[in-house]
């Protein structure tokens, strides 16, 4: 994200994927016998390989009237950048990645730390459905039916401490089967955090699938979070551990550049990235714009921010 000028961000962000709109359009004109194997595949098909079954009743807080995205196009145009720093790469760099066993660490100024399998952690509290709108901070956005729990679920169990006034949460490294720091361009294991409230919130989901199936290896398989009223990154992926603290956690981007990329990052079409404006978003899928709304459309989290300048606290 920070290495990209504005006319780079632009280019990067429409041109591949039209490219790959017309790819697509231009391979229903070919003979079958003409094409690979791959490309036999239905879309759904090669999204869903190595993924299994995952149901769950759908929850009220779901976004209603809106268009799905097409699962293709979601799992097709990442940020994983563990996995490669261009959209595209994280759906084939991380198709072997080994998400079995995994273990999650609750820990730090919790009464009862805990390490759970997935296993476990999926029995926490039952699985919902959830349809988010989920915007990038590079101005494209998506609405895709997650599956999970409220976080509140699984802190609560953890019984955080008096002194607990920040959740932090690591994603794995494993240079083994990711790139190198170097290679991906920011610190790893990639870092995150929120206020307590804001992860008590309700709408914080600790996310285990989508579209009906587990999540696939460049969506953050096995088990990520999903902050519909913040930009996307703070969503981080493959989580490993999830640490109570007193004090405001270190996040990869902020690190990488603080006046880019705020601790908050709430989506506000009112504050301009340095770089380019927030007012309009694409959503993958469409062309043309639409406008972005303020906390991406959930003004239930307004309260949070009661009192704050959302201009000086981005
Ligand atoms: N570990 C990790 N988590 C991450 C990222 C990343 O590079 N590494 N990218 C973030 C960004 S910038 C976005 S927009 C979302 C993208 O989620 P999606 O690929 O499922 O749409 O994941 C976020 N979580
Ligand atoms: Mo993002």
């Amino acid at each position: 994200m920070l290495i990209k000028q504005a006319d780079d961000l632009r280019y990067s962000d429409i041109t591949p994927k039209s490219l790959y709109f017309n790819r697509r359009r231009f391979l229903a004109g070919v003979p079958a016998a003409f094409l690979g194997a791959r490309e036999l595949l239905s879309p759904s098909a090669r999204a869903r390989a190595g993924t299994t079954k995952l149901t769950a009743a759908k929850s009220p807080l779901s976004t209603t009237g809106e268009k799905i995205t097409p699962e293709d196009d979601v799992t097709h145009y990442n940020n994983f950048y563990e996995f490669g720093t261009g959209k595209e790469q994280p759906a084939d760099l991380a198709k072997n990645f080994k998400t079995s066993p995994w273990t999650v660490s609750v820990e730090g100024d919790v009464a009862k730390p805990r390490k759970y399998s997935l296993e476990d952690l999926m029995k926490v509290a039952p699985l919902e459905e959830r349809v988010y709108r989920h915007r990038c901070v590079e101005a494209w956005s998506i609405v895709v039916p997650w599956i999970g729990y409220s976080l509140s679920a699984l802190l609560k169990e953890a019984e955080p401490t008096a002194k607990a006034k920040f959740v932090a949460f690591e994603s794995l490294y494993d240079p083994k089967q990711m790139l190198s720091p170097f290679q991906a361009g920011i610190p790893l294991p990639y870092v995150e955090g929120l206020r307590l409230d804001e992860a008590m919130h309700p709408l914080a989901l600790l996310t285990f699938g989508m579209y009906g199936e587990t999540l696939p290896p460049q969506d953050g398989a096995p088990v990520r979070m999903v902050l519909p009223w913040k930009y996307g990154f703070k969503s981080v992926k493959s989580i490993v551990k999830i640490r109570l603290v007193s004090g405001q956690p270190p996040c990869t981007w902020n690190e990488v550049g603080a006046n880019e990329y705020g601790f908050y990052s709430n989506v506000n079409p009112n504050r301009d990235h340095p770089r380019w404006s927030q007012r309009k978003e694409r959503r993958l899928g469409e062309f043309g714009k639409r406008d972005t709304l303020m906390f991406n459309g959930y003004p239930q989290v307004a309260g949070l921010y009661s009192g704050m300048d959302l201009l000086r606290y981005y």
